[in-house]
């Protein structure tokens, strides 16, 4: 084994009939997408909440927006990394297998994986604040390109906005209830390249163990829920996760 070398881990592994997982931005940090809170954050400049919030977006909109095209375009010169794409093997593997992601970028889906559930929306969808009309980003590029005060306007004259959840912002309630559900019914629940420090999101780990289900955490440091995990994998999830696919393909065959 690789990375399993835990009994209990093997066991637990072996038995699980619903694993969950929960990914943050470390997931696809060697994509080349920055992080938050790390050191090369996004956020080291300016915090979360002088851009991340509606507030933000409506006091500062050609800001906000410039933010999110500056993100959008690292996003598109991108691809995901195998640990997407061992999540995507994973999750033909187990007998359930849910994949909750804190992560706006789409990358998991572009790895081959479905029924991503995106707690925090996606990036690439926009949406007016007026009258909800929907634009792709191929249309809001447009928008944004024609516009030189960078204030998207949509048809009916509202703000476009990106499809994403800001702070002060509820999740979507079926995303959030799904995931809830999830967890708690979670026979092994593994939490990787999060700092679970963003709620309610941070409470799914807490919500899987109060629920027995076994944490395996993979992140290159320690977290706020590392003192409750059973199983504490650390380093870069691009490297450890296909080990763990590995190790997870021997386990289940030698049941
Ligand atoms: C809500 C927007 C209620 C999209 C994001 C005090 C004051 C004000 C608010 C609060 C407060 N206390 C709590 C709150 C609530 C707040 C919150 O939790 N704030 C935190 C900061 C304290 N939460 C909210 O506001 C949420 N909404 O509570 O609404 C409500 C209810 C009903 C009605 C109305 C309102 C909304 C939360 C969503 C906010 N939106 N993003 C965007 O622009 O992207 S949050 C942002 O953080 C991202 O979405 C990101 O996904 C999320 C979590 O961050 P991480 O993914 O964990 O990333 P981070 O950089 O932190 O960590 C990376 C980790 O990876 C690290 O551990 C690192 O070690 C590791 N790593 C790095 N590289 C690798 C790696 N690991 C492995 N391999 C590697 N290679
Ligand atoms: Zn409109």
């Amino acid at each position: 084994m690789k990375v399993i070398n835990d009994p209990v881990a093997i066991q637990k592994l072996k038995q699980a009939e619903r694993l969950v997982v929960l990914t943050g931005a470390g997931v696809s940090a060697e994509s080349g997408i920055p992080t938050f809170r790390g050191e090369e954050g996004l956020w080291k400049k300016l915090s979360p909440e002088e851009l991340a919030s509606f507030e933000a977006f409506y006091n500062n909109t050609a800001v906000v927006s410039e933010w999110y095209q500056h993100r959008r375009e690292i996003i598109h010169n991108t691809e995901p990394n195998p640990g997407h794409h061992a999540l995507a093997e994973l999750q033909k593997l187990a007998p359930t297998f849910d994949l909750i992601t804190q992560n706006v970028d789409g990358l998991h889906q572009r790895a081959g994986s479905s029924d991503v559930v995106e707690l925090h929306g996606n990036i690439m969808e926009n949406y007016c604040v007026n009258c909800n009309l929907q634009y792709s980003q191929e249309e809001f590029d447009d928008i944004f390109r024609h516009n030189p005060n960078h204030i998207p306007h949509c048809y009916c004259g509202g703000l476009i906005r990106p499809n994403v959840v800001w702070f002060g912002e509820a999740l979507p309630e079926e995303s959030i209830e799904k995931a809830y559900q999830a967890s708690k019914q979670s026979d092994v629940f593994l939490s990787v390249g999060t700092s679970a420090q963003v709620s309610p999101a941070s409470n799914l780990p807490r919500v899987a163990k109060q629920n027995n289900s076994y944490l395996i955490e993979i992140n290159k440091t320690v977290t706020a829920i590392s003192d409750i995990v059973d199983l504490h994998l650390e380093g870069l999830s691009g490297e450890i996760l296909p080990m763990f696919l590995d190790d997870y393909k021997l386990l289940r065959n030698d049941k």
